[in-house]
């Protein structure tokens, strides 16, 4: 087919589909993150070709085996810094980052600030159910106070990681809140994050119906950005971020800087101009 003609063809959320059926459990939150994300990719008239999703592990790391773009399934925390490598390598992709709160605030947590802090240009999609769901529920750093689960049979004792906040604190200059059971404002965060021009941070309470289903919890709390935030006052995030009741979906900040690509490539070419002979001599 032309080149011409491919471009005109417009990705239905279907074509999105891999051949792997997702193996969750029924119910499970991360199905809704999958299905905005396959509509958000449909709707920002992207080709399969030029996305690449990389997750680390755990049951929401699963995610790229479900899509038909490009993906990789790393090893357990490691998502942010093989994503890094692919944005550093082919600017020109859009590259997503998917993993769960164990996944990005346990064992990655040493790259998940460092990513914001650089704001190298991917969209990170936590789905964040407050537990070890693959697993099998050991608590995790967004676990409340006074969790019950086979690692803590008394209640977790450490205050919850705040997963917005701690975006925010590192220089995300995107940061948004969604919830898997509300897919239009899921899509529109996700399409949001992905234009979005640096590190995009998507938090998404995701919920493991089969070990702590917290569906009924975020009915209750859930409410969105109120009309009248700025997303550009840093402050008035943080404080949205910090509300003890309240969960805030929607875009709670956002701001331009220079992303990590742009920089390095500069760095490169006007700075130190790379001599890749010269390099190569020092090993001979
Ligand atoms: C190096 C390493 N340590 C521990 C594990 C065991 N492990 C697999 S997934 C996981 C936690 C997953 O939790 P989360 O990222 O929240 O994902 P969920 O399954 O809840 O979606 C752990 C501890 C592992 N696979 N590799
Ligand atoms: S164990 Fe929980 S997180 Fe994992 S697939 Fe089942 S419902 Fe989802």
């Amino acid at each position: 087919m032309p080149e011409t003609m491919a471009q005109l063809i417009t990705l239905a959320p279907k074509d999105f589909r891999s051949e792997v059926k997702p193996t969750w459990c029924p119910g499970c939150g991360d199905f809704g993150v999958l299905s905005a994300t396959y509509k958000a990719l449909a709707d920002l008239h992207l080709k399969r070709e030029e996305v690449v999703v990389v997750s680390g592990i755990g049951c929401s790391s699963r995610f790229p085996y479900f899509l038909s773009t490009y993906g990789m399934h790393t090893l357990h925390g490691r998502a942010l810094p093989v994503a890094t490598g692919i944005k550093l390598t082919r600017p020109d992709l859009t590259v997503l980052a998917a993993g769960g709160d164990g996944d990005l605030f346990s064992i990655g947590a040493g790259h998940t600030p460092h990513a914001a802090a650089r704001n190298i240009d991917i969209c990170v999609l936590n789905m964040d159910n407050q537990t070890y769901g693959l697993t099998k529920a050991q608590a995790s750093p967004t676990s409340l106070l006074g969790h019950k689960s086979k690692s803590t049979p008394y209640g977790v004792i450490a205050q919850p990681m705040n997963p917005v906040l701690l975006a925010l604190a590192a220089g995300a200059s995107f940061v948004a809140r969604g919830y898997s059971a509300r897919p239009k404002l899921l899509t529109d965060m996700i399409k949001a994050g992905i234009t979005h021009k640096g590190f995009a941070f998507i938090h998404t309470q995701s919920p493991c119906v089969e070990f702590h289903n917290t569906f009924e919890y975020y009915d209750q709390r859930v409410e969105e950005v109120p009309a009248d935030h700025n997303p550009r006052d840093l402050e008035a995030a943080m404080r949205l971020a910090l509300h003890p009741d309240k969960f805030y979906v929607g875009i709670i900040y956002q701001n331009e800087r220079p992303t990590f690509e742009i920089t390095a490539h500069e760095f490169e070419q006007e700075v130190r101009p790379f001599d890749g002979a010269a390099y190569l001599s020092q090993f001979a």
